[in-house]
C-alpha cells in the first residue's frame, strides 16, 4: 500500500471545493489517513517548494499558498501516488482533461486548487514534511475485499 500527500489549495478551500475534491479520491476507493485545514507558515511552503526556488514564478507561488488555509491530507491505496496524478490532471487547468480536478474546475497555472505528490519518494518526505506521525491513522477499510481482488 502506498501513501501521497494531497494538499487542496488556497482557492479551492476559498471556493467551496473541499466536498467535492475529498469525494472525488472517495469514490475512487482511496482510503483518508490523515487531514487538516491549517493556516501555512512561509517556512514551510518554502520547505514544501523547494525544488522550485530557483523559478520565476516562487515567490508568487509561496504567497499563494501562505493567503489563506489550506486542506492538507495523506491518502492511501495501491498505486496511489501515479493515480492521484491522473485524478489531478495536468498542471496547467487550460488543458487539464475534463473530468480531472483541475480540468474541471480551473483555467490558470497559478490557481490549480490542488497539489500532489508526484513520486513514491517525493510522497515520503512530504507527508513527513506535513504531518506528525501520530496524525496519521492506520486503518482497514470496511469496504477493502470489494475494491481488491
Ligand atoms: P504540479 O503542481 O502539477 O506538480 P509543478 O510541481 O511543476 O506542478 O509546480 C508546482 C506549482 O507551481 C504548480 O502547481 C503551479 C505553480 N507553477 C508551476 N509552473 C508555473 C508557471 N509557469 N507559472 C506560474 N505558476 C507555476
Ligand atoms: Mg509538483
Amino acid at each position: 500500500m502506498e501513501r501521497t500527500f494531497i494538499m487542496i489549495k488556497p482557492d479551492g478551500v476559498q471556493r467551496g471545493l473541499v466536498g467535492d475534491v475529498i469525494g472525488r479520491f472517495e469514490r475512487k476507493g482511496f482510503t483518508l489517513v490523515g487531514m487538516k485545514l491549517m493556516a501555512v507558515s512561509r517556512e514551510l511552503a518554502e520547505k514544501h517548494y523547494d525544488v522550485h526556488k530557483d523559478k520565476p514564478f516562487f515567490g508568487g507561488l509561496v504567497d499563494f499558498i501562505t493567503s489563506s488555509p489550506v486542506v492538507a491530507m495523506v491518502w492511501e491505496g495501491d498505486s496511489v501516488v501515479a493515480s492521484a496524478r491522473t485524478l489531478i490532471g495536468a498542471t496547467n487547468p487550460i488543458s487539464s482533461a475534463p473530468g480531472t480536478i483541475r480540468g474541471d474546475f480551473g483555467i490558470t497555472i497559478g490557481r490549480n486548487l490542488i497539489h500532489g505528490s508526484d513520486a513514491v519518494e517525493t510522497a515520503q518526505r512530504e507527508i513527513a514534511l506535513w504531518f506528525h506521525e501520530a496524525e496519521l491513522a492506520s486503518w482497514a477499510p470496511a469496504t477493502k475485499d470489494w475494491l481488491y481482488e
